[in-house]
């Protein structure tokens, strides 16, 4: 690592971007990653911590290289692309990660969704441990509208229930405008994401009440009951619970993947990537062949603003990452140590 794209100020360290993805590629290497996967995987987890999607940063790490000594997951899967029909492409990510099941199919699906105005990418057999975002944003920025949904891991309560069932199913939407970053947001339908559970329990922070469930099923505000036998709380009572609902039926029953309570990992202590599946759906707006759609998606944040709103989704992230990307990306000495004893472990 060049001094320039390493600078350590008392118990703090700034690297640049790039230097992050390479020691994180490196890292993905040396513990059972395909050079092709662990580049995927770099480039996701690095540019998460880049705009401060913590849950999914560098604190992920211990968990992808548990999973992967645990056997539970093919590092160097080979994904499988079947052309189902003229909106329709299918994949098979082989016991791999999600992300470069979507990469393989990815200039099929963008054709499809020029030429059909439309077109749905089913990925199952995958494991996704990451964000969502990063999935979907690069179609808005090359001018396609994008949703994505996908299941994790039983540890939600559906609303009315008395069991965790659900996982916390993020669905993440991107859409072009005119003027400025594409519109993006990105949220777990549970409550709270399980990683900042963790973070939490790890920081020894209480959580805001509403968010989960102790063993017994009371209310706590406590992580660490929450982790340890108790469960999370959809968002927003039964409309989140039914947005999770849907997050199941897209992204499993679909796409030919697992639920997220079908799935048992007990044999493979250290496996946390849920093994499951991925539905994404782009869409031409061209093809509408009214007013252009990114003047009209330009036209409602104006309107939002000019109503008050001070902030969209994606806002703070595309701030944290101008700063990133202008000063470096901040770690602790010790993260950055932990990372480098990673790299040569
Ligand atoms: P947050 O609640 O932090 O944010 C959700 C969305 O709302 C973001 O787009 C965020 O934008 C936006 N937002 C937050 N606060 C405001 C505000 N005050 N005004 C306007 N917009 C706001 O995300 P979650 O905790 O729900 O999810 C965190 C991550 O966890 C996601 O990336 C998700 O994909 C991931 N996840 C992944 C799972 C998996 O199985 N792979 C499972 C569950 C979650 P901004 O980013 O700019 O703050
Ligand atoms: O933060 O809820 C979460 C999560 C589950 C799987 C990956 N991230």
């Amino acid at each position: 690592m060049s001094a320039q794209s390493l600078v350590v100020e008392g118990s703090t360290t700034r690297i640049t971007f790039t230097a992050l993805v390479a020691l994180l590629q490196r890292i993905f290497e040396r513990h059972d990653t395909s050079a092709h996967v662990a580049a995927i995987l770099a480039h996701n987890c690095a540019s998460a911590e880049r705009d401060g999607a913590h849950s999914h940063g560098v604190f992920r790490m211990p968990g992808y290289l548990s999973t992967l000594a645990s056997g539970w997951i093919d590092g160097m899967a080979l994904p499988e692309v079947t052309d189902v029909a003229s909106g329709y492409v299918r994949v098979d990510a082989r016991n791999g990660f999600a992300q470069p099941a979507l990469e393989a199919a990815r200039g099929l699906l963008v054709e499809k969704a020029r030429s059909a105005g439309i077109a749905l990418l089913a990925i199952h057999n995958s494991h996704h441990f990451a964000a969502l975002w990063p999935d979907v944003e690069p179609f808005a920025e090359e001018g396609l509208v994008a949703l994505s949904v996908v299941n994790s891991m039983t540890c939600v309560v559906p609303h009315g229930a008395d069991r965790p069932l659900f996982g916390t199913n993020p669905i993440a939407f991107a859409a072009p405008r005119a003027d400025g970053a594409p519109i993006v947001f990105d949220l777990a339908t549970s409550a709270i994401a399980h990683g900042d559970v963790q973070i939490a329990a790890r920081k020894g922070e209480r959580l805001p009440p509403g968010m989960g469930v102790d063993g017994l099923g009371q209310p706590t505000q406590d992580p660490k009951a929450i982790l340890e036998g108790g469960a999370l709380l959809p968002f927003g009572g039964h409309k989140g619970s039914a947005l999770s609902m849907m997050v199941e039926l897209l992204a499993a029953a679909l796409t030919g993947g697992n639920f997220s309570f079908e799935f048992d990992w007990s044999e493979h202590p250290g496996a946390r990537t849920p093994w499951t599946g991925q539905l994404l759906i782009v869409i031409d707006p061209s093809k509408t062949g009214g007013q252009v759609f990114a003047e009209r998606s330009q036209e409602l944040v104006r309107q939002m603003h000019a109503a008050g709103l001070r902030r969209l989704p994606g806002d703070r992230r595309h701030r944290t990452r101008a700063k990133a990307e202008k000063e470096g990306i901040v770690l602790e000495a010790e993260e950055l140590q932990r990372l480098q004893a990673m790299a040569n472990a």
